[in-house]
């Protein structure tokens, strides 16, 4: 059975509810969804936030599609982590070329007290002092390590349910989706943002994908922010072979998303880049309203700058100056 301090899992009708919707004609969908964005949020505010991975590679958790887990042999190679001068420096140039939020990833099963814990407050705390939101996704918390990460300003904790209960335990075996509800308690319970979400094209079906927004939605009060992944299919993983995903069922759960989690922004995150131009137009469309610029995401490759500045080309919203090229 699995439940945390928030209601249980969402009803069977609470899924039929939201699936009906995913499967709505495509036009009348993001019609939809394009009419609850216009109500809710400013149709030209695509928000630019900034990826860093600030300690890498080998963890213990075996998530099939990560390619920093130690049991995946991938080309990924464990590292220490960053120091805070360089974390800060890299988010004063993220600042510059115009990107609002600092988001920080560590390869982590859950986080310890001690140094290293010290030291991503004190990036936390840096961060904020810049003016920019900062976010970071550090694997599982206690409800102590969310206080101190609310103390030092943290605005939102970014822990993924990757997709429904139901599919969980062939996305990973070494921690329970149980466990995963437990931190965002955690988060929830300490007043800070909540940056939930998933990844596409692991082998779901749209049930189970329905099912992670229904439980989404059905939180008090719901994220703030909800990133949708496409699986980038990383060679050495155990889902490495995966095809990619039609990008149209992206634009799908951007729009479901949208629909369900009205206030929330919705992240077009990893996996953009297979997207292509025109299907990105059409996740915006749907009410996607963030992406993640720079080179690289943690550790694979994003759409690069040059396509991203073609993109707000096209969309005919200004350049930021990481953009200017
Ligand atoms: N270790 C922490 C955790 O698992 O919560 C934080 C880092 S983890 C890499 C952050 C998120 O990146 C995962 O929850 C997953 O949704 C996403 N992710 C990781 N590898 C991915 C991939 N190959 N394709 C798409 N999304 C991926
Ligand atoms: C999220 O949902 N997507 C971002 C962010 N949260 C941390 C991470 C995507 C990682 C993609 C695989 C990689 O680059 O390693
Ligand atoms: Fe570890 Fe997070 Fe990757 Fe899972 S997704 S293997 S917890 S870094």
């Amino acid at each position: 059975m699995v439940s945390s301090s928030q209601a249980a899992l969402p009803s069977a009708q609470r899924i039929e509810e939201l699936l009906a919707i995913y499967e709505l004609p495509l036009l009348d969908l993001v019609y939809r969804a394009a009419t609850v964005h216009r109500e809710q949020h400013d149709p030209h505010d695509i928000q630019q936030a900034a990826l860093l991975s600030i300690k890498t590679g080998g963890c213990p958790e075996n998530c099939g599609y990560c390619p920093q887990s130690a049991r995946h042999d991938t080309d990924v190679n464990a590292q220490r982590m960053l120091s805070v001068e360089t974390v800060l420096s890299a988010a004063r140039d993220a600042q510059a070329g115009g990107a609002t939020r600092f988001c920080m990833g560590a390869a982590w099963r859950n986080v310890r007290d001690g140094a290293d814990f010290d030291a991503v407050l004190a990036m936390v705390r840096g961060v904020r002092e810049l003016g920019m939101e900062a976010c970071a996704t550090l694997g599982m918390l206690t409800p102590e390590q969310a206080q101190r990460l609310a103390e030092a300003g943290l605005t939102a904790y970014n822990h993924n349910l990757d997709s429904g209960p139901d599919f969980y335990p062939e996305v990973v075996s070494t921690r329970r989706y149980e466990d995963r509800l437990a931190t965002l308690d955690a988060v929830d319970a300490a007043g800070i943002g909540l940056c939930c979400g998933g990844i596409l094209g692991m082998g779901e079906s749209r049930r189970d994908r329905v099912a992670m927004l229904a439980l989404l939605a059905d939180r008090t009060p719901q994220p703030t922010s909800v990133p949708i992944n496409a699986l980038v299919a990383v060679p050495g993983t155990p889902m490495g072979e995966r095809e990619q995903i039609d990008g149209l069922e992206v634009v799908r759960m951007v729009a479901t998303a949208r629909i369900a989690l009205p206030r929330a922004r919705v992240r077009l995150s990893a996996g953009r880049r297979q997207l292509g131009r025109d299907l990105q137009i059409l996740a915006f469309m749907a009410g996607a309203n963030s992406i993640f610029v720079g080179e690289k995401l943690l550790t694979t490759r994003n759409q690069q700058l040059d396509e991203d500045a073609a993109l707000f080309d096209a969309l005919g919203l200004p350049r930021t100056p990481a953009l200017a090229g």
